[in-house]
């Protein structure tokens, strides 16, 4: 672990410098079907492209969500409760976390945890410029794998986990709830989860999501190819694939797949990788649940539902979960 002093905000890094492992991508793309993990859409680029996605009229979880967050923002403190360590897993550009900063004036600490360290860092430090009494503590990591929690200045009375945006989604049922238990754990006894879950819903409205008339996702889907590229010395020639998102009703799932459109082969680290013509790589699941469905996966990781908020429209839910007695 580094830590490294920047301005106000000392990052605690866990992650490799080089932020594309060679031997998990070149393992996935060995597999049958290819497939890379979502956590490598996530370089400079690509943390902006989703940014992006995030404004667009087709894609509707953020916009639906921060409106829960500020509907029910008052609820969702209350659960938090105050002097609390917040623990934010996957944060991004830290913008829903506002809603509820501003309703938390007495939280110990805020501990903001994503993979793509430059966006991290600049998250940090812009949430520490609007929250001047907050201390601000960011871990640069990969949160599926569990990491020790920086000490607040202020000892808290409780540790909640904050994770929304509905990220759970990318996780097939095994890692999701391996991920969940990593929260258990960060949360430890007498945590909270509050989590942010998209709901199963008409076909053509989760398609449009993830395929919009701009071709964002699309950009952000081939931006994983242009990743590699740069990271590791791949040579996809991203002209020659192109994005698809399709519902898999036997998943409950939104799959985003990058279709090779000839037959092709790239080079990684030395390794040929053969592509045939309409060969599929799959880059992401997005796993959609039903309130009950998701509670029940949430109680085989040692999570009990406390709350769920919805909107009017039932597209997307919060649950509010505490830990399990042991
Ligand atoms: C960041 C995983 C929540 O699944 O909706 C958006 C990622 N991919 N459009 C999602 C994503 C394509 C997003 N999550």
């Amino acid at each position: 672990m580094r830590t490294r002093q920047s301005s106000n905000v000392a990052l605690r890094d866990y992650h490799p410098a080089q932020t594309l492992l060679v031997k998990d991508v070149l393992q996935s793309l060995q597999r049958t079907p290819k497939q890379l993990s979502p956590m490598y859409f996530y370089d400079e680029r690509g943390s902006q492209l989703f940014d992006q996605i995030c404004e667009l009229p087709e894609y509707y979880p953020t916009r639906t969500e921060t409106r829960i967050l500020e509907v029910h923002g008052d609820d969702i403190a209350s659960r938090i409760g105050s002097n609390a360590l917040l623990v934010e897993f996957g944060s991004g550009a830290s913008q829903k976390t506002r809603l509820v900063l501003d309703r938390l004036p007495d939280l110990a600490a805020y501990v903001p945890v994503d993979i793509s360290r430059s966006h991290l860092i600049a998250a940090a430090k812009s949430i520490s410029t609007s929250y001047p009494g907050l201390e601000v503590l960011p871990v640069c990591a990969d949160f599926t794998q569990s990491f020790a929690l920086p000490k607040p200045a202020s000892a808290p009375s409780r540790v909640v986990v904050f994770f929304p945006g509905s990220t759970i989604g990318n996780f097939d049922r095994d890692a999701a709830i391996n991920l969940l238990r990593v929260m258990r754990k960060v949360a430890g006894p007498n945590g909270g989860l509050v989590i942010g879950v998209d709901l199963i819903k008409d076909i053509p409205t989760l398609e449009r999501a993830y395929d919009d008339a701009a071709g964002v996702t699309a950009a952000f889907n081939l931006n994983v190819l242009r990743h590699l590229n740069r990271e590791i010395g791949a040579n996809f020639d991203l002209q020659s694939f192109r994005h698809e998102a399709k519902w898999a009703p036997d998943h409950n799932r939104i799959e985003m797949h990058l279709v090779s459109m000839r037959a092709q082969d790239v080079t990684i680290a030395g390794e040929k990788i053969h592509f045939a013509a309409g060969e599929h790589l799959v880059t992401e699941h997005c796993h959609k649940y039903s309130p009950n469905g998701f509670l029940s996966l949430a109680e085989a990781s040692g999570w009990v539902g406390q709350e769920i908020w919805m909107d009017e429209r039932r597209l997307f839910s919060v649950h509010y979960l505490e830990s399990a007695v042991d």
